[in-house]
């Protein structure tokens, strides 16, 4: 899978200059299109979560849930309420509270992959940046947050 990233990525570059010599003129922000993938790496630790990388609107968004604590732990958003979510790893699909949660035991990995809806903003024609929390349906006290961005930027690599 990790060779159809590249190449995906080879291929947009150029039209992403396209894009932003139109849009990015008016608006100063480098935007880029939908066709992307987003990955944020979730590590889950006993004392809470720690998050790595964004997803951009309309991507294809892989969220890798490693748990390297001592017990099972979850992950639960409301940005899995809305949309098919495949899950691949690991995890075992509840419901809790009426909301899905995907539990992971201690040691192990993974990846819930589900594309998010563009939203856009109907004044400016650029989807907006959203904000999702996530929550431990098991220790409520655990929280963490990751952002879907309108604009590319620099995808932490790794
Ligand atoms: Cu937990």
């Amino acid at each position: 899978m990790k060779w159809s990233d590249h190449t995906l990525r080879g291929f947009w570059v150029p039209f992403a200059f396209g894009a932003m010599s139109l849009v990015g003129l008016q608006t100063g922000l480098p935007t880029f299109a939908q066709a992307d993938e987003g990955k944020i790496e979730v590590t889950i630790k006993d004392d809470g979560y720690h998050v790595k990388g964004h997803t951009t609107p309309g991507a294809l968004t892989r969220i890798i849930l490693r748990n390297e604590g001592t017990m099972t732990h979850g992950f639960s958003s409301r940005i899995l309420k809305d949309v098919p979510v495949r899950k691949e790893g690991d995890a075992k699909e509840v419901v809790a509270h009426g909301v899905k949660s995907f539990h992971v035991d201690a040691g192990k990995t993974a990846t819930l992959v589900f594309t998010k809806a563009v939203k856009h903003d109907s004044s400016t024609g650029i989807s907006e940046t959203e904000q999702y929390g996530f929550w431990c349906d098991i220790h409520p006290q655990m929280k963490g947050e990751f952002l879907i961005v309108e604009t590319r930027g620099e995808v932490g690599g790794g």
